[in-house]
């Protein structure tokens, strides 16, 4: 066959378009791929086996928790990629693997390293821990603190770790909603008190006032009042509060502002597993230099929030 000129660059131009669209076909799979962790859930039928067994759909599952599990979870994922560019929990794309009806009556959820656990409570002082969002969003974020600051779970490091997933446990509970901070309640854990703990509490703490009576777990507000060896729940309140402060400053939505600079404190100073309090404040002033560099107000409501809390002397 031969073919004048115009007909070898035409059959050219063909080829070059077919392979185009092959690439821009693969890239969009890829993405598509990359972008959408696959979100299994498991069920462990009262048993303290992890991960129990597979349950087949679980967004059309006739099991309520499963559904929610799915859902939540699904929304977790959604939340760190719209708003952070996460790709799931390692920043990869991995799996998050959930298992629910852990335990007999089990009054905690937990991610185990690897995977999240939620046990159904007992029905008094905690329902099912599946239906707190924030309490989703919280134990999440364990796993992305695993794989960027990697923080230790005891003193300083580990009130770091967590208040950084009641941090973004409650950013995300603010973005579903669509909240303001002014709108928002603060609360951790308000969803999941079961009718005995309600009669004295309204949630597990509360960032606005960590030390406040209608707050189940007690907690500190000041770094004048930390201790090594503290329950990490306990010092968590002090971050906490300087997280709550920075963003009622910044005013708006907390994941516009307030949130990124955490998140990229959290996230653009590789692995430092006994990061101080005041190394953390360090982290979060360098990545408001680094994301809103012209605004000096910002700067100024993240330094106050810090010094406000006393980590900052
Ligand atoms: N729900 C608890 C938490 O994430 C579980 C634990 O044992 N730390 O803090
Ligand atoms: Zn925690």
């Amino acid at each position: 066959e031969t073919l004048n000129l115009d007909q070898q660059i035409r059959r050219f131009r063909d080829s070059a378009r077919e392979l185009t669209l092959a690439k821009q076909a693969f890239h969009a799979f890829s993405v598509t791929v990359a972008r959408e962790p696959s979100i299994p859930v498991y069920d462990c039928n009262h048993s303290m086996t992890l991960p129990g067994v597979q349950i087949a759909d679980p967004a059309s599952s006739r099991d309520a928790d499963a559904r929610t599990t799915f859902e939540t979870t699904s929304g977790v994922a959604r939340f760190f990629r719209e708003i952070f560019d996460r790709n799931s929990i390692n920043g990869n794309g991995m799996t998050i693997l959930s298992s629910i009806h852990y335990g007999e009556e089990y009054n905690n959820a937990f991610w185990n390293g690897t995977q999240m656990a939620y046990g159904d409570g007992d029905g008094q002082i905690f329902v099912a821990f599946c239906r707190g969002t924030d309490v989703v969003g919280h134990e999440l974020t364990h796993g992305v603190t695993q794989y960027t600051l990697g923080l230790n779970y005891e003193n300083q490091a580990g009130g770091l770790n967590e208040s950084l997933s009641d941090v973004f446990g409650t950013i995300f509970k603010q973005w579903l909603r669509q909240e303001t901070v002014t709108e928002a309640d603060w609360l951790i854990g308000n969803e999941i008190l079961g009718p005995a703990a309600k009669a004295k509490y309204t949630c597990l703490r509360d960032m606005a006032d960590p030390e406040a009576a209608h707050a189940m777990g007690g907690q500190v507000s000041h770094f004048r009042q930390y201790r090594d060896g503290m329950d990490p729940h306990e010092s968590s309140g002090i971050p906490n509060l300087a997280f709550y402060k920075a963003a009622m400053a910044l005013g708006g939505k907390s994941w516009d502002k307030a949130g990124p600079i955490w998140y990229h404190a959290m996230t653009e100073n590789g692995t430092q597993p006994d990061m101080t309090m005041a190394q953390f404040a360090g982290a979060t002033l360098s990545a408001t230099d680094a994301l809103f560099g012209g605004e000096q107000a910002v700067r100024a409501a993240v330094d106050k929030a810090w010094r406000d809390v006393g980590v900052t002397p």
